[in-house]
């Protein structure tokens, strides 16, 4: 099975433009404890090197682009993520990268818990570790 799961969102678009709603277990698979944003990254950074213990996330790309690679432990799959109807989905237990910024990126994330830094699985040793 993938590791890359898209949430496609359904754009409610009439002349004035378009706009997209997001409410918890409906089209975000949780309730919503949540939610940062990532911008003013440059090209050359990347961010992520962890997993999380017990997290869901669903990161949408409102402006830009960036790329995320996700890692169960076994395998690792790429994804670029340039929509702004269009979210990753993320679960417990997966390691991610994030790289590839484009300079106007604008990176929102919605999680299913508030932030607790000891949730983060942050040595790639010990994810390897737990997951075989
Ligand atoms: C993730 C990816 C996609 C907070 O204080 N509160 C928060 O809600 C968050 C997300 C972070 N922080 C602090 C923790 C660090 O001192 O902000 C600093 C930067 O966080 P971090 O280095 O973890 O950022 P990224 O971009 O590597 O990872 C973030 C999220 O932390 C992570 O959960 O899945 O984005």
């Amino acid at each position: 099975m993938s590791l890359i799961k898209l949430i496609e969102f359904n754009e409610i678009g009439d002349s004035r433009g378009k706009l997209v709603s997001l409410e918890g277990n409906k089209n975000i698979p949780f309730e919503i404890k949540r939610i940062y944003y990532i911008f003013n990254t440059s090209e050359d950074v990347s961010r992520g090197f962890h997993a999380h213990k017990n997290l869901q996330q669903v990161a949408i790309c409102l402006s830009g682009k960036c790329r995320f690679t996700l890692d169960d432990g076994f395998s690792r799959e790429e994804v670029v993520l340039d929509a702004p109807n269009v979210g990753l989905y993320i679960d417990n237990n997966k390691w991610r990268e994030m790289d590839d910024f484009s300079e106007d990126c604008v990176l929102l994330v919605i999680a299913s818990d508030v932030y607790d830094e000891d949730d983060y699985i942050r040595s790639y040793e010990d994810f390897l570790r737990k997951m075989r």
